[in-house]
């Protein structure tokens, strides 16, 4: 069970924003109310939520779960793969030295975003994308070891992140698009299938047994509930504008 959540309001620069979608520009205005929204669900499932404030140096400095690894024993300083974002992570080191006894860190030249990173109780998926390289996925699979946890690495060919394609909702089971579906490293999950009109649900989060679902993508909820597990619908519109989901807005531990 998680007992704690990081997470960072969103800064008025996040309009400019790395973005592959073609959905508009984030309404400022609305991306504060639906994180508001967030900061609310995270709190309603147990959740001790720390609140840091906008940092307009950085426009995709909400999305904080690609600047962090967090796992029970220690957390993962990364070295993010976008040149706009690599920067992000030194305030979140100081943040998390108040949590964490234990930190460590991934180093140039491996470059890694933890959007890129699965966790699935000691085991760890990591993704190989344009943020993600192969030295900073071997890095990371280092560190994990000296803890007595495990780590693999899966080539992603279109996704951004690996959570883009892929959720892990506990009890064995996972939430997937085609692009992860039928990937030989998920065969021992059972697996609910993302409809392709709704592939951005892909990225749905497992909150102390409950999925928080993006709101509007009605066959993934159905599919979820269907399959037992109970669910909240947010609207993540604004940072889906931005390639952000549900879980690029926090670090939980
Ligand atoms: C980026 O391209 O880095 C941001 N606009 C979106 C990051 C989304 N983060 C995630 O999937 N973990």
């Amino acid at each position: 069970m998680f007992k704690k959540a990081i997470v960072r309001k969103p800064c008025p620069e996040m309009i400019h924003g790395i973005t592959s979608a073609s959905l508009g520009v984030p309404d400022y205005g609305r991306a504060l109310h639906q994180h508001e929204r967030y900061i609310q669900a995270l709190q309603s499932l147990g959740l001790e939520v720390t609140v840091l404030e906008s940092e307009s140096r950085f426009p995709d400095s909400t999305f904080v779960e690609d600047v962090a690894l967090c796992t029970p024993p220690m957390a993962v300083i990364t070295n993010p793969g976008a040149a706009s974002r690599n920067g992000e992570q030194v305030d979140m080191e100081r943040v998390l030295q108040s949590f964490y006894h234990q930190l460590e860190y991934i180093e140039a030249p491996g470059t890694l975003d933890a959007g890129d990173v699965m966790m699935t109780g000691t085991h760890f998926y990591i993704g190989i994308s344009n943020r993600t390289n192969d030295e900073g996925a071997c890095q990371l699979i280092r560190i994990l070891e000296k803890y007595g946890m495990t780590g693999e690495r899966i080539i992603l060919k279109k996704l951004l992140h690996l959570k883009s394609g892929v959720s892990y909702l506990e009890k064995g089971t996972l939430l997937a698009g085609k692009a992860l579906f039928d990937h030989p490293a998920f065969e021992v999950f059972q697996k609910i299938e993302v409809a392709d009109d709704e592939a951005f649900a892909a990225n749905s989060l497992w909150v102390n047994g409950t999925i928080l679902v993006p709101a509007g993508f009605v066959k993934t909820l159905e599919r979820v509930e269907k399959a037992g597990f109970t669910t909240i619908a947010l609207d993540v519109s604004e940072f889906e504008k931005l390639d952000g989901g549900l879980s690029c807005l926090s670090l939980r531990f």
